[in-house]
């Protein structure tokens, strides 16, 4: 460590104890978060792991978390080194201020999502039709949009469902699925096979599940994740992918009883209204396939999530997976890795997917979107990416929405089926963010 970080370090943790606030105002005192790093030790990976802190990325044998005030001064009590390096991580990309109008560039903030449906609705509203599915703590609204013929009748057709930005931060979860929308219905009149999609199924996408989170990551801080549930020891925020229900808390591997940390669980199974309302709304629909956005490590995932096995499933999430992950590279060249998300990723408790198939039995993924890995980029995904990016998606789902049709009303039959993506080894080492 250099001399002036180890100084900056001290003063710094010298002003946090000086400053003590009451415990309620103490998180927010402190700007809420701060990224700090630590030297990566076998030791210290043991005991960062002990503390359940939220990992960012590893550079030049460090490793980097995102702290709360608690968590700092939990390292403080146990004499811990670290450095703080909150500096090196602005809350946006100065490079794209300059040239973007809106803070967040290219990417779509909240209010760009609402007024996009409200354009969509009214531009073609025999295929649209957007249906507000509850209210966010702060009490933003939370759409769904339903894409298909005769929109305003439930009809006998296959219905899929897609949810964007559970994880505030996760920025590009957000554009896929509204980007998604727009080129579906725009689309709809010219092109034959959106449009025979669309008229033997009923396609609905939440395109942001933690709208809370996601304008507090924009306006406020980068880093954010849960939602801002203030927590009764005064953090905040709970971890909307670890507060459903199947295997709710079952260990503390990925998921964590501890209100300020990033993977925090919640008081409760669906504790929180935006799990709530995504609970409710898919409970009010009978849907054959659910797709969660999140980003980054470019791997679809799906269940066991909660536990390193197989999903009774296994053959079938796997034949969805592998045919969504070749779409995707011949839309772009781009390779999606795919596999169970115990062994693939890292085990947790409480996420989406394990909770669709678990209790409502509907084979679920979450798609990790790019980049693979911090080295490309990390949560900060290229604009000039979002595009590619949203056309492998839209080819995958796609062809997921035709798997859904041939399928309807049966028992679902998959096969085998030659391609480029890869099945992640299994058992392999955990990845890391
Ligand atoms: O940890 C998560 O919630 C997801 N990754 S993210 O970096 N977007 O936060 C992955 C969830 C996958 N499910 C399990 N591993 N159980
Ligand atoms: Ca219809
Ligand atoms: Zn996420």
């Amino acid at each position: 460590m250099t001399h002036w970080k180890l100084t900056m370090m001290i003063t710094l943790m010298l002003v946090f104890l000086l400053a003590l606030p009451a415990p309620s105002a103490l998180a927010q005192d402190l700007g809420d978060h701060d990224v700090v790093s630590f030297e990566k030790t076998p030791e210290m990976m043991q005991l960062l792991q002990r503390l359940q802190l939220d990992l960012l990325m590893e550079k030049n044998g460090r490793v980097y978390a995102v702290v709360g005030g608690r968590d700092l001064l939990r390292l403080q009590q146990e004499f811990i080194p670290f450095a703080i390096e909150t500096q090196d991580f602005p809350p946006y990309s100065d490079k794209h201020m300059a040239v973007q109008s809106g803070i967040n560039g290219q990417f779509y903030s909240y209010k760009e999502v609402v007024a996009e449906l409200m354009n969509l609705e009214q531009a073609y509203p025999n295929i649209v039709q957007v249906v507000d599915i509850g209210d966010s703590l702060e009490g933003r609204d939370i759409y769904a949009i339903k894409l298909s013929d005769n929109v305003t009748s439930d009809e006998d057709e296959a219905e899929v469902v897609f949810l964007g930005c559970h994880h505030a931060r996760e920025w590009i979860a957000v554009d896929v699925p509204i980007r998604m929308a727009r080129r579906l219905a725009s689309n709809y009149a010219s092109d034959s096979q959106i449009q025979s999609l669309l008229d033997s199924s009923e396609v609905w996408i939440v395109p942001i599940v933690n709208p809370d989170g996601l304008e507090y990551s924009i306006y406020v801080y980068r880093y954010w994740r849960k939602n801002r549930r203030l927590n009764t020891d005064g953090t905040y925020g709970v971890d909307l992918n670890r507060n459903y229900s199947y295997k709710w808390g079952y260990d503390n591997s990925g998921s964590s009883p501890n209100p300020d940390s990033g993977i925090y669980r919640g008081t409760a199974p669906f504790s929180e209204p935006e799990s709530r309302a995504v609970r409710d709304f898919v409970q009010a629909h009978d849907f054959q396939v659910l797709i969660s956005f999140h980003n980054y490590s470019q791997i679809i995932l799906y269940p066991w999530g909660y536990i390193k096995a197989l999903h009774p499933q296994d053959d079938q999430l796997e034949y969805l997976a592998r045919n969504m992950a070749n779409r995707m590279a011949q839309a772009h060249g781009r390779i999606y890795d795919y596999g169970p998300a115990g062994y693939s990723l890292y085990t947790t408790n409480g996420d989406t997917t394990d909770w669709a198939i678990g209790e409502e039995g509907i084979p679920a993924f979450t798609i990790e979107l790019p980049p693979p890995n911090q080295a490309h980029g990390g949560f900060f995904n290229d604009e000039d990416d979002i595009i590619p990016i949203t056309e492998e998606n839209m080819a995958a789902a796609l062809w997921l929405i035709g798997w859904a049709i041939d399928n309807h009303g049966t028992k679902a039959v998959y096969g085998a089926v030659e391609g480029t993506g890869r099945r992640t080894p299994q058992p392999q080492p955990n990845r890391r963010k």
